[in-house]
């Protein structure tokens, strides 16, 4: 690479638009999402690139790593970065990034959105005077309320703080599932099992990866009970969907409003099929402007820290 030429990169996935369309002020941008020939592509940058710049859409392992002899840097679009291979990536030399922070407030939003919305039935409520029922039929079932209701948090950390903060604001009583206790004025559970036990509403915010991957199963769903309602704003690998499936259409769970899944953008037709029990998003908790902006210049940041070996704004390894 001649002194004046940008460091060359490789786009593996997607991300905000208008963030990408920055890469070219700092960077030579090569996009493997995009090519029609991956492996020639890869054959043709390999000596080049310098940086991956990725999302969950993509997973990025060891193998793609070994093919890339000059990168320094993963930087992944996303607080959670299950999509990287991060142990390769160390032992590759690699620095990992990713953009905590900047989207804690939106994904508690819609957390708390979905707690209203399973509760108290807001798409459902919504259907029924599209489809003329409140004038035929006459008013809805009543439904239950929020304030006052038991919650779970599984995940205090940045995320879970401001989810919490919310449900203080709706009047909820606060419980929380992590491996450590924190030094805050909320129940804590040391077993998540008991947590689920005591609380009505079960909303998950961990990281995934193998040490969650189905950590809300069978056991804990019946425990939730016929009234409980689980809101996952984590990942979809947190919670084992088919015992999810199983037991909302047995009733053995109340409801669950669900922002993420295990093989998305697919969701199961099972669930799609329950309306009254479910509210589904398409994995959009951080998905507002201003947020995918600040995430994607997170990312770029990033890129151009480890790059010019400076320290990253966020470094995970
Ligand atoms: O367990 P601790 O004390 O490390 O607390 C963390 C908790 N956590 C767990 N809790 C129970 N069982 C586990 N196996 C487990 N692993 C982690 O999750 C901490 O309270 C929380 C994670 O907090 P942060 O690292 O600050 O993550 P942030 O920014 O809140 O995002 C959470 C996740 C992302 O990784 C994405 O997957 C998703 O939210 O958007």
């Amino acid at each position: 690479m001649s002194t004046s030429e940008k460091p060359h990169i490789l786009v593996t996935a997607p991300w905000y638009q208008a963030a990408m369309d920055e890469l070219p002020n700092f960077f030579t941008v090569h996009r493997l999402d995009t090519a029609s020939d991956p492996d020639a592509l890869l054959a043709d940058v390999r000596e080049k690139i310098v940086g991956l710049a990725g999302s969950h859409d993509m997973k990025i392992n060891g193998a793609l790593m070994d093919k890339l002899p000059n990168l320094k840097v993963v930087s992944n679009f996303g607080v959670g970065y299950d999509n990287v291979d991060v142990e390769a990536a160390t032992a590759h030399g690699l620095k990992v990034g990713n953009t905590p922070d900047v989207l804690n407030d939106c994904v508690a939003d819609l957390a708390l959105g979905l707690v209203l919305a399973t509760c108290r039935k807001i798409p459902q409520a919504d259907r029924y005077v599209r489809d003329g029922k409140w004038e035929s039929v006459g008013n809805m079932a009543f439904t239950t309320r929020v304030h006052h209701r038991k919650v779970g948090i599984l995940g205090l950390g940045r995320i879970g703080q401001e989810i919490a903060d919310r449900c203080a604001g709706f009047k909820m009583e606060i419980g929380y599932h992590t491996r450590s206790k924190r030094d805050v004025p909320y129940t804590y559970y040391p077993s998540l099992l008991e947590m689920a036990q005591d609380v009505e509403i079960l909303i998950a915010i961990v990281p995934g990866g193998a040490a969650t991957k189905h950590i809300i199963n069978r056991e804990i769903l019946d425990a939730l009970g016929p009234q409980g309602v689980l809101i996952n704003v984590a990942r979809g690998s947190v919670v084992d969907e088919q015992a999810l499936i199983e037991a909302l259409r047995d009733g053995r769970l109340g409801a669950a409003g669900l922002d993420v899944f295990e093989a998305e953008p697919k969701v199961p037709q099972a669930l799609r099929d329950m309306p009254d029990r479910t509210v589904l998003q398409p994995h959009q908790a951080s998905a507002t402007h201003d947020t995918r902006m600040a995430m994607g210049r997170m990312v770029i940041d990033n890129l151009r820290a480890a790059i010019d070996e400076r320290p990253m704004p966020s470094q995970v390894n």
